[in-house]
């Protein structure tokens, strides 16, 4: 069905709710929300929340303004989905690592570019809109584990992500995941991370030597993190914007920091030279030791929810 087709059908099924509008983004369908809490704008492609934002706040969630929309490319910004895989497959563990066919691997798996299918759209109420949406994934050589991913986004006073994987095989496998967040800040040199002090983080930059900060964590270089095992809630202080962002989630255990800095940020897709100032990715993640085994017909639920509270 061609990208028109499937924007009539779209119209024809969701057309009518309040505060929906089905958009067109060059070669990228989208679904815009708006209620009396908030406001979000979700591809179809990927199921990736691109815009989350409070009724008359600025923004939560980052979106390049350099992305092409083009299908088949994840966009930079919003919440992308890394499945079966987070980052660079080669420094997965083996369990996940030697079920794919290294050559072809993708970074952050490949769930983000891929065409994820609308199944409902709810209005809970005036400040709660629901979004569930599907991806059938078909065996393939790169990866041969027949599953079913559904995410279920509420768009509300806070915003909601829930990811439900299904095995629909008949064998086990093995999977990394994130929710990659790419939160909106007001200058990188006024924002600090709080929650993640107690916890030894692996610095991907540095030889993935183990580390530990005893304070709140400020971005002074490119910083590429990997906190195993957080607490419950790590919350973005931010003085320009007067607000903090509060992250929690239910079984992702652990959280990804990352900035590219001056530098990376140069040599970044879809990603302006300066953009480092104002982003910062907190990726709620399952990676590492605490890799995911899904046993045939069996499936794995997390959650992660984004709340900007003014200070
Ligand atoms: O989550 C951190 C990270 O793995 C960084 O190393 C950087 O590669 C970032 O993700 C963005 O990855 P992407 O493939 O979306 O450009």
């Amino acid at each position: 069905m061609n990208l028109a087709d499937q924007v009539q059908a779209l119209y024809a099924k969701y057309g009518a709710l309040k505060g929906i509008t089905i958009e067109i983004h060059k070669q990228l369908i989208a679904i815009a929300v708006k209620n009396e809490a908030a406001s979000a704008t979700i591809f179809l492609q990927g199921a990736q929340v691109a815009e989350y934002s409070r009724i008359g706040e600025q923004p939560v969630l980052w979106l390049s303004q350099e992305n092409d929309f083009k299908a088949g490319k994840s966009l930079r910004g919003g919440v992308p989905i890394c499945w079966p895989w987070f980052g660079d497959l080669s420094r997965n563990p083996d369990q996940v690592k030697d079920q794919v066919n290294l050559s072809e691997a993708p970074a952050h798996g490949f769930v983000r570019s891929e065409d994820w299918e609308l199944l409902a759209i709810d209005l809970i109420d005036s400040e709660t809109t629901r979004l569930t949406l599907q991806l059938e994934v078909l065996p393939t050589e790169l990866w041969p584990y027949p599953a079913v991913l559904r995410l279920t986004v509420t768009v509300g006073v806070e915003l909601d992500l829930e990811l439900k994987v299904k095995n629909l095989g008949s064998d086990a496998f093995s999977y990394t995941s994130a929710l990659h967040s790419y939160l909106q800040i007001g200058h990188v040199s006024e924002t600090a991370i709080e929650g993640l002090e107690a916890v030894e983080y692996i610095d991907t930059l540095e030889d993935w030597q183990v580390k530990q900060s005893n304070s709140a964590i400020g971005i002074s270089a490119e910083t590429d993190r990997i906190y195993p095992n957080i607490p419950a809630q790590v919350a973005i202080k931010d003085k320009q914007m007067r607000r903090q962002i509060l992250m929690s989630a239910d079984n992702l255990p652990d959280m990804v920091v990352w900035n590219p800095w001056i530098d990376k940020s140069k040599r970044l897709s879809h990603f302006a030279d300066n953009d480092y100032e104002n982003m910062v990715c907190l990726e709620n993640a399952s990676v590492l030791d605490n890799a995911v085994e899904l046993a045939p017909g069996s499936d794995s639920i997390s959650k992660v929810s984004i709340r900007s509270v003014r200070l």
